[in-house]
């Protein structure tokens, strides 16, 4: 049991809600060791091969707990260093991919663990807001990483020195997540999504996370000797026999996601 997520595995699927909805999910120093422990559960658990993240109510999340920061009790530093730098880290190392169902409005931190995720989808109603500039901080949750990757410089810029809310629409057009979803339908595309991957090669999947996650700073060459080493791998995965045999007995492959 948790105190601030919600967490169920079901067939093969880890379900991760944040769950403090009166305070739109922010974070607290409990919140944030909690997912940083069912994100490494996920992550040894052989059965879990997808993992699925949202938010309970009407938020996806505000980011950390600006009442809690305010407490005297943390610095500023070691926020970041213990609670959110581990989570990104868990999250895009996950050797399981991890789809996120951005519900509602998904603020500083919370917007940038969302778009931590590999298959991002959006309500209709969700929002983004790189809300750290209003309050005088810098983007952090790996924020000042990924969205150049993902929109490029001028847009990055401009969403983070200027703290404006992007519409879920705005967010897809610009290619900050996956696709835009309605609302009543967030869900359950997010699940179907999770059910799918969950009975894909996993070991590919994960090698394949790896190789994008390096691919912004790899050259090309280290990228292409990367490629050869892991298919390699794969190649040798009882999935890949699987996938093969069933492709010419045209039938539906079997993964075990080994
Ligand atoms: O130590 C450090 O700070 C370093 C780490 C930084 C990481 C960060 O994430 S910094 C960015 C922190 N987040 C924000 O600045 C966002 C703050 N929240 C908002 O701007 C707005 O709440 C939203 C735009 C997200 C949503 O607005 P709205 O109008 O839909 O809701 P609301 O009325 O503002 O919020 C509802 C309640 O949640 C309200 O409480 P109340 O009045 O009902 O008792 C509000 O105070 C509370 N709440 C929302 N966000 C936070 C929060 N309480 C504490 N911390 C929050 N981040």
């Amino acid at each position: 049991m948790y105190n601030f997520i919600k967490y169920q595995k079901s067939k093969g699927i880890a379900f991760i809600y944040l769950n403090r909805p009166d305070m739109l999910n922010c974070f607290n120093k409990t919140m944030a060791l909690e997912l940083q422990e069912i994100l490494d559960y996920c992550d040894n658990d052989k059965e879990i091969r997808a993992v699925l993240l949202c938010g309970e109510g009407r938020a996806f999340c505000a980011g950390q707990d600006l009442q809690e920061a305010t407490s005297g009790e943390f610095e500023i530093a070691e926020i970041v260093r213990n609670h959110y730098n581990p989570i990104i880290n868990k999250i895009r190392n996950l050797s399981k991919p991890v789809v996120v169902a951005v519900n509602g409005v998904a603020a500083g931190a919370g917007a940038n663990i969302a778009l931590s995720g590999d298959i991002v989808f959006a309500s209709d109603k969700a929002s983004f807001i790189q809300a750290f500039s209003k309050i005088g901080l810098i983007p952090d949750s790996g924020g000042t990483y990924i969205l150049p990757r993902l929109i490029g410089l001028q847009k990055a810029s401009a969403l983070m020195m200027l703290g404006d809310k992007l519409t879920a629409n705005e967010a897809e057009s610009m290619g900050l997540i996956y696709k835009v979803i309605e609302h009543d339908n967030l869900l359950s595309t997010a699940i179907a999504t999770a059910e799918k991957l969950s009975n894909m090669p996993t070991s590919a999947l994960a090698l394949t996370k790896k190789l994008l996650n390096l691919s912004f700073t790899n050259t090309l060459q280290e990228q292409l000797n990367l490629e050869e080493q892991y298919q390699d791998l794969a190649g040798k995965t009882h999935d890949y026999q699987e996938g093969v045999h069933a492709f010419l007995e045209k039938r539906e492959p079997i993964f075990r996601g080994e």
